[in-house]
């Protein structure tokens, strides 16, 4: 086993949209810990409502960047009183909400060499920043800022070919832009600007943590394919902002020694190793042990699918990242809006807000379902940018309503084609060894998990992975702590328990559903295009 040592463990963070998280790992990989603490009913005194604060344009949103600062005080202090041994953390990473940024005011760099480890941590930064509420992912009112740099850059699949995303609303070098149009001087007084995992990185570190390639992907300003900032998005955004930003590093890089402030206030060894946070998703990716070939399907209440590329295409749709365990590899991110609640109102419609009989009528229909398609976009779907409720016949003519038991099958392989579909237009290639991983509420339904093999030809797996960021987090710290270039992220999660194997396609799944895609991809597209 890579470097397996007694006693060691490996500690993982995850600064989301609500909650900051802990999770600590053994050397086994086996979970010995888990904390957390809510903004909302933890930290009151800042009114947040799941954790941020949505202003009167409904626009704008951000967090109370020093908020952050106070919950990992509150969870650090937590865990002590529950005794957890911080002196045996050899290495800790983590996550961040993707897109969110903080703005470092000129001279916050040397508050953070000189903590004192008799005061807590937000007391002493909370005059470091030059904007007190941080943007967040949330956030949607940089429409204009996108289209100057789509502009800039040559039109939207310009952008979206350098920096693996067409200009994006909450995607930070927009966030940039904005304050640098309406809040010039708390733009200039900033010497550093960081994501919120770079953020975090930078308090365990005691000093600026550098941005990471794979969330580095999730600002409009990469260039993916080089792995460097792309300078003329950064300067369609802004003036010195490769200064501001910083050098971005592979998302293993092992920064360095954790601050004495925490040495000393909380018993971290000194030689305890801070490795470079990356974003959630990234995480996620890492914390589900996606490997070349993998499709993570994860089905709460949207569905997003995580890819993992080698070579990618981008598109109008989608976001493609550099990979956080691979840095000469991809990750791609698609989301799709219409999942488990369009699912759950066919059920409740066709089968008595039964998942059993739902089943039952999904069992009485043959695969393929006699050549009828439906397209069921009850709210605006992201991928592709669409909406209504379309259904075909086998000879592609609409039609107002099918048989319940003929609505059933169409939602699920109507869904699952798409969720194929737009995983090929960005790249991906499903081979032989292909898994498709399966989360969330519903890869609890066998009878859905078989739709999924059959339309996508793939073995089906389920993961019950809780806290993937989080989890993440501390596998990723293992990783760096072993020297990330030196060993592939798949030999330190080699140990980690095994996925359970869900649902195998059908011999004829590979002729009908070949055949079936062809017409969804020509149905969809005519869709998305009125
Ligand atoms: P989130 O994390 O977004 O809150 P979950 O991962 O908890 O979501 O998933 C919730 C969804 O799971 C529900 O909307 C429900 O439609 C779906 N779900 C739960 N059980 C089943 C089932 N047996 N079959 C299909 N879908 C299910
Ligand atoms: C991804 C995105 C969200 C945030 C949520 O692009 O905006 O998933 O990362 O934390």
């Amino acid at each position: 086993m890579a470097g397996r040592q007694e006693g060691r463990m490996f500690l993982g963070f995850d600064f989301s949209t609500q909650q900051v998280k802990a999770l600590a790992i053994n050397d086994a990989l086996e979970v010995v810990h888990t904390s957390a603490v809510q903004f909302d009913t933890d930290l009151p005194q800042y009114r947040t409502q799941g954790g941020c604060h949505i202003h009167d344009d409904k626009l704008t949103v951000t967090s109370p960047t020093i908020m952050w600062v106070e919950a990992l005080d509150v969870l650090l202090n937590r865990m002590k009183k529950q005794g957890f041994d911080f002196s045996k953390v050899a290495a800790l990473s983590g996550t961040g909400q993707q897109h969110g940024s903080v703005y470092w005011k000129t001279g916050a760099q040397s508050a953070l060499h000189k903590l004192e480890s008799n005061l807590p941590l937000h007391q002493q930064i909370k005059d470091c920043f030059s904007i007190q509420d941080s943007p967040i992912w949330m956030d949607s009112s940089t429409t204009q800022q996108c289209q100057n740099l789509e502009q800039a850059l040559g039109g939207a699949q310009r952008l979206a070919d350098i920096t693996g995303s067409r200009g994006y609303e909450r995607f930070t070098g927009n966030q940039i832009a904005k304050i640098y149009e309406k809040n010039q001087d708390a733009y200039n007084s900033s010497e550093r600007i960081s994501l919120v995992c770079s953020f975090a990185a930078s308090l365990f570190l005691g000093d600026y943590s550098p941005i990471d390639l794979s969330d580095g992907s999730g600002m409009n300003l990469l260039d993916i394919n080089r792995r460097e900032w792309c300078q003329a998005a950064l300067d369609a955004c802004a003036p010195d902002l490769k200064t501001k930003l910083g050098q971005p590093v592979p998302s293993y890089e092992n920064l360095g020694a954790v601050s004495s402030y925490f040495v000393d206030r909380y018993g971290f060894s000194p030689d305890c190793r801070v490795v470079a946070f990356t974003g959630d998703n990234q995480g996620s990716l890492a914390g589900m042990r996606l490997q070349e070939g993998d499709v993570v399907l994860s089905m709460g209440t949207s569905d997003t699918l995580f890819l993992w590329l080698t070579t990618p295409q981008p598109a109008l749709e989608g976001h493609i990242f550099v990979n956080p365990v691979d840095p000469l590899a991809y990750m791609a991110l698609l989301c799709f809006k219409n999942g488990s609640l369009t699912r759950e109102g066919i059920r409740n419609n066709c089968a008595d807000n039964s998942w059993d009989k739902f089943d039952q009528l999904l069992a009485s229909t043959p695969r393929g379902n006699d050549g009828n398609i439906g397209i069921y976009f009850d709210i605006q779907e992201i991928t592709p940018s669409a909406v209504g409720v379309y259904r075909f016949n086998a000879t592609n003519e609409p039609q107002n309503s099918f048989s319940p038991a003929t609505e059933v099958r169409a939602v699920l392989e109507g869904q699952f084609l798409a969720r194929r579909l737009h995983a090929e237009n960005v790249g991906f290639r499903i081979g032989p060894d292909c898994r498709v991983l399966a989360t969330g509420g519903a890869s609890s339904n066998t009878s859905i998990l078989q739709v999924i093999a059959d339309v996508f030809n793939a073995k089906v797996y389920v993961l019950d992975v809780a806290n993937s960021a989080c989890l993440g987090g501390a596998y990723r710290a293992k990783h760096g702590l072993l020297g990330g270039d030196k060993v592939p992220f798949s030999d330190v999660v080699k140990s980690a328990p095994e996925y359970k194997l869900a649902a195998t396609p059908n011999s004829d799944a590979l002729q009908i559903y070949t055949a079936l895609l062809q017409r969804y991809k020509a149905l969809e597209e005519n869709i998305a295009q009125s």
